[in-house]
């Protein structure tokens, strides 16, 4: 039986695979073009990476198949059997997703990011330079019902020498999504590349089932996290410290002791922010602000700043990014201590597990939930000291708690 798959890739790219070399879809290179989807939107988003490579085309190439068996939820990982390839022509595109790649006016256009918006202005910076920025016509560049946020990287239409219009948003790399705290509207940070998770070692002291819930968040989000252990001064002994970080570091995640008030690992902070989108995030009073003015003292966070026009009752300030001197932003979102998994599904908790995602394959039982089943891996490694014992717990929990 023959089915219809779609491909995002660029004008060049989709010219070899009409003329018959499939080269591209060969899965196991880990290039973006080579993935195909059976819905076109997906494809949108890999064409739009296109975007990043100025001299070519973003086109979607709709592949007719004879597929049997080549599925994996909804990628297709082989190609073994193409019967036809044609790219999508802009108009059909526009018809079936309300998406028109608009390349042409885009090429040379500068490249920003989304710092702040509000009310409909979005202040854009390219390089050094801040523009002021609004939306052009919706049908013009972009699908009608894509929304512009905080962090989005952008390409603009320079007006004047402090304003410009929006003509295109880039692929977002991550998305980071909670649930308004008083509406129950999302908030997504798109291209956050790192979550600073800042535990403090004493007063309060470790807390290891928020932390295990933040690297959570993390993992579903596809963000990396960095674990920073705070207030190190405060300790005379290190050792159970260093043996929960051992913990951690043996799963694979970056660890970091600091202190806020003698300076110890801010300059290893610092390294590890460079070029990237930041958050940090943890638990009231664990020296967040304090490491962030450790890190660059000018930086004016308006965190708990409360918005007079809500009548002063919650903290409502939007999400801006501020420029970090040593290259890089820091993203301020008000509420992510809040941070929730209503996004994430209990079921597919084990995930996001990394030592128990990587033995979840290997229960005996199909869909093994690695709480009680014959044959779990997980336990066994539970038993041996494989997996620490509150690491699992905090599973258990997370996976009852939705
Ligand atoms: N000894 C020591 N105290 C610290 C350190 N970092 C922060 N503190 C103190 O811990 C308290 C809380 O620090 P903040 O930076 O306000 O904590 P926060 O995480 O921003 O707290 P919220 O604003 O409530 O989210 C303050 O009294 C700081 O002086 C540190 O590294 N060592
Ligand atoms: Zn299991």
């Amino acid at each position: 039986m023959a089915m219809s798959v779609y491909a995002g890739t660029t004008l060049s790219e989709a010219e070899k695979i009409i003329a018959g070399d499939y080269s591209v879809f060969d899965w196991r290179e880990r290039a973006t073009y080579s993935r195909v989807y059976l819905g076109m939107n997906p494809a949108i988003r890999d064409a739009e990476n296109a975007l990043d490579n100025d001299t070519d085309k973003p086109v979607v190439v709709a592949l007719l198949l004879k597929a049997e068996k080549m599925l994996v939820k909804d990628r297709v990982r082989r190609l073994s059997a193409i019967k036809s390839a044609r790219i999508i022509p802009d108009e059909e595109l526009l018809k079936r997703t309300g998406y028109l790649f608009d390349t042409e006016k885009l090429i040379g256009l500068p490249e920003g990011i989304v710092m702040r918006a509000s009310n409909g202005v979005y202040i854009v910076q390219c390089d050094a330079d801040q523009y002021q920025c609004s939306l052009r016509g919706k049908r013009d560049a972009f699908s009608t019902n894509q929304q512009v946020y905080v962090g989005d990287r952008v390409k603009i239409q320079v007006i004047d020498e402090t304003h410009g219009t929006i003509a295109a948003v880039m692929r977002r790399k991550s998305q980071y999504k909670r649930r308004g705290t008083q509406s129950k509207r999302v908030i997504l940070i798109p291209n956050l590349d790192g979550l600073v998770i800042v535990s403090s070692v004493k007063e309060p002291p470790i807390w290891q089932q928020m932390l295990d819930k933040f690297l959570v968040i993390a993992e579903a989000s596809g963000i990396e996290p960095l674990i920073c252990l705070n207030k190190i001064d405060m300790l005379e002994n290190r050792s159970e410290v260093e043996s929960i970080a051992t913990v951690y570091q043996k799963i694979g995640y970056r660890t970091l002791h600091t202190s806020a008030t003698t300076g110890e690992g801010i300059e290893d902070l610092k390294a590890w922010m460079k070029g990237k989108i930041s958050a940090f995030t943890g638990l009231s009073g664990v020296g967040k602000s304090s490491l962030l003015n450790a890190i660059q003292p000018n930086l004016k966070l308006k965190t708990n700043t409360v918005n007079p026009r809500r009548g002063g009752r919650h903290t409502t300030v939007a999400t801006q990014l501020y420029n970090l001197d040593f290259g890089g932003f820091i993203a301020d979102t008000p509420g992510l201590r809040e941070l929730n998994f209503w996004d994430i599904e209990a079921r597919l908790m084990d995930r996001y597990f990394p030592e128990i995602n990587s033995l979840r394959e290997r229960c005996t039982k199909n869909l093994c939930t690695h709480t009680y089943e014959e044959g779990c891996r997980v336990e066994d490694a539970l038993k041996k000291g494989d997996i620490s014992q509150s690491r699992y717990e905090s599973y258990r929990e997370f996976r009852k708690s939705n």
